[in-house]
C-alpha cells in the first residue's frame, strides 16, 4: 500500500478510530499468524502490526510478514523493539523513538542503525514517539524505561507534547503486551488535550467497555494483541471494532 499515513486520517476520519491487531513473530499459539491476520482483518481490524520488544529473529520476523502480506489487503505496519524488527516486504514502519527511556540507544541509536534499512527496503516511515507507562513489563524491562505511574498523567502529557514541538505525527502510549492494568482513560485525555496528530493506545486492553472509553478520551487507534495470541475470540473483536467506531459519531 501506498501512503498508509494517509489511509489512517481517511479511515479515521470516515469510520471513526480504529484497531491495530498486533502479531507478534515468536507467536507460539495455535494458529498461524496468517490465519489470526485474517480473522482480524474479516472482524474489522484496519491494521497489523508485527513486532514485539523480545522478537530478534529478523528471519522469522520476514517469513511473518511475508505470509501475512500474502492474505491480507489492510497495511501491514511494522512495530520493530530493535534493529532486527526492520525488515522487507512490510507498507510500513512505526518509526519509534523510546522517549522514556533513560538509555540513548532507544531513543536515538537504534534509530540510526536501523534507518538504512528503512529507506533500503521502502517502508514508508511513520514518525512516532513511543510513551510506555507503568512498570514490570517486558517492553519496560527491556527498553530502559524511566517510570511514568499510571496515575500520573501530566508526565505522560510533557512527553507528548514534546513530540509535537519535535515533529512526530504519533504517539503511542503503551502499558506493555499483557499489562495488567491498561493506560487510563485520564491519561488519554491529558495527551490529547496537547497533542494533535495520530494518537495510539496500547497494552492490556481485552474488552471493547475498556476500548470504548479509551478511544472517548481521545485515541484514534487502539492495540490489541496478548487477548487474541491467547485464543480470545474474535466476536470480541467484532464488538470492540464496532464500540470504537460508534464513538464521537
Ligand atoms: C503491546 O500495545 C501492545 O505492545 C498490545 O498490548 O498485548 O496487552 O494487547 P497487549
Amino acid at each position: 500500500m501506498k501512503n498508509v499515513e494517509s489511509y489512517l486520517q481517511t479511515t479515521r476520519k470516515n469510520k471513526g478510530a480504529l484497531l491495530f491487531v498486533l502479531i507478534d513473530s515468536e507467536n507460539n499459539g495455535s494458529k498461524s499468524a496468517q490465519t489470526l491476520a485474517k480473522e482480524a482483518e474479516n472482524n474489522g481490524a484496519s491494521v497489523i502490526l508485527v513486532g514485539g520488544s523480545s522478537a530478534t529473529d529478523q528471519l522469522s520476523m520476514a517469513e511473518t510478514v511475508k505470509n501475512i502480506k500474502s492474505s491480507v489487503k489492510i497495511p501491514v505496519i511494522l512495530f520493530p523493539g530493535n534493529i532486527t524488527g526492520v525488515v522487507p516486504g512490510a507498507d510500513a514502519i512505526l518509526f519509534s523513538s523510546l522517549l522514556n527511556s533513560e538509555n540513548p540507544y532507544f531513543i536515538s541509536q537504534a534509530q540510526a542503525l536501523g534507518a538504512p534499512n528503512v529507506l533500503r527496503f521502502g517502508l514508508e516511515p511513520l514518525p512516532t514517539a513511543y510513551i510506555i507507562i507503568g512498570e514490570g513489563t517486558t517492553v519496560w524491562h527491556v527498553g530502559s524505561v524511566r517510570t511514568i505511574p499510571f496515575d500520573k498523567p501530566s508526565l505522560a502529557a510533557m512527553y507528548a507534547l514534546s513530540a509535537q514541538f519535535m515533529g512526530m505525527r504519533f504517539v503511542y502510549l503503551e502499558a506493555g503486551s499483557g499489562a495488567k492494568s491498561n493506560v487510563k482513560p485520564e491519561m488519554v485525555a491529558a495527551v490529547r488535550k496537547l497533542f494533535k496528530g495520530f494518537l495510539i493506545v496500547g497494552g492490556g486492553i481485552r474488552d471493547a467497555k475498556t476500548a470504548g472509553e479509551i478511544v472517548k478520551a481521545g485515541a484514534d487507534a487502539i492495540v490489541i494483541g496478548t487477548f487474541i495470541e491467547k485464543g480470545g475470540s474474535f466476536k470480541t473483536i467484532a464488538d470492540i471494532v464496532k464500540t470504537i467506531q460508534s464513538v464521537r459519531k
